[in-house]
């Protein structure tokens, strides 16, 4: 899968070499480039961003500096313009974005490129999501109900959930099975040697050696974690 990440700040994307998807960069099945938006700018001071149309607090994001990097980033190998068909997912991370959740991940992790547009500032020209329409399909992204200073952080989080379902970059695909949310209910609680720790034990039918109970009592220990942590998913 190839992934590219537009941004003013590339050095928060430098993580993207280490730990799992690190090895999978190195492995060659995760082909991740990060682009400077700047290094689009028309000017000598590298703007990237102007003063809002019907005022308000804070900048807009230009939308030529992003349009050139789109451009330059979705041209097809026979070197054409890509369209709406032939183009890739761009995704820009927003709060004001439909939901990301695991679906979202599983979806996206058959998809052959990704583009994550990292906004600053207010956000970018409105037009920019038009645009980039015309030359791949596009989303608005939202981690959840909060408000981070820009795409970057929530780029990196959806690239590590998407990443790690690329067949081959799980070392052992069965951890993926069981995780949180793959079936739509919290894992259930993990315990390892020793039996007995500071005066907590492992509960004893992790001990018991009896595959069909431990199947049980996890599923038990599932829906009561969603039930009192996470009632929402229940109600879903
Ligand atoms: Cl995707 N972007 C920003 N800027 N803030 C967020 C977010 C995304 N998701 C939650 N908060």
């Amino acid at each position: 899968m190839r992934i590219d990440v537009v941004t003013i700040f590339p050095a928060f994307f430098d993580v993207l070499e280490v730990s799992l998807l690190g090895r999978a960069r190195g492995a060659g099945l995760l082909d991740i480039r990060v682009h400077d938006l700047r290094d689009h700018a028309t000017d000598r001071h590298r703007t990237v961003d102007d003063t809002p149309y019907g005022g308000g607090a804070g900048m807009v994001m230009k939308p030529e500096p992003w349009a050139l990097a789109l451009d330059e980033i979705a041209t097809l190998d026979e070197g054409e313009a890509a369209d709406a068909a032939s183009g890739p997912l761009f995704i820009f991370p927003s709060p004001a974005g439909e939901r990301f959740t695991q679906a979202t991940a599983r979806e996206w992790s058959a998809e052959q490129h990704l583009v994550f547009g990292c906004g600053r500032y207010e956000g970018i020209d409105e037009r920019v999501f038009a645009y980039a329409a015309t030359i791949g399909r596009v989303r608005l992204v939202s981690l959840g109900d909060y408000v981070l200073n820009g795409g970057e952080v929530a780029a990196m989080a959806m690239i590590e959930a998407v990443g790690r379902l690329v067949p081959g970059v799980v070392g052992n695909p069965d951890s993926l099975v069981e995780e949180s949310h793959e079936d739509g209910l919290l894992e259930y609680p993990s315990y390892t040697k020793p039996a007995s720790w500071r005066g907590y034990d492992v509960p004893g039918v992790l001990l018991s050696g009896h595959h069909g109970r431990v199947a049980q009592w996890r599923r038990e220990q599932q829906i009561e974690r969603t039930r009192t942590r996470r009632p929402d998913l229940l109600a879903d």
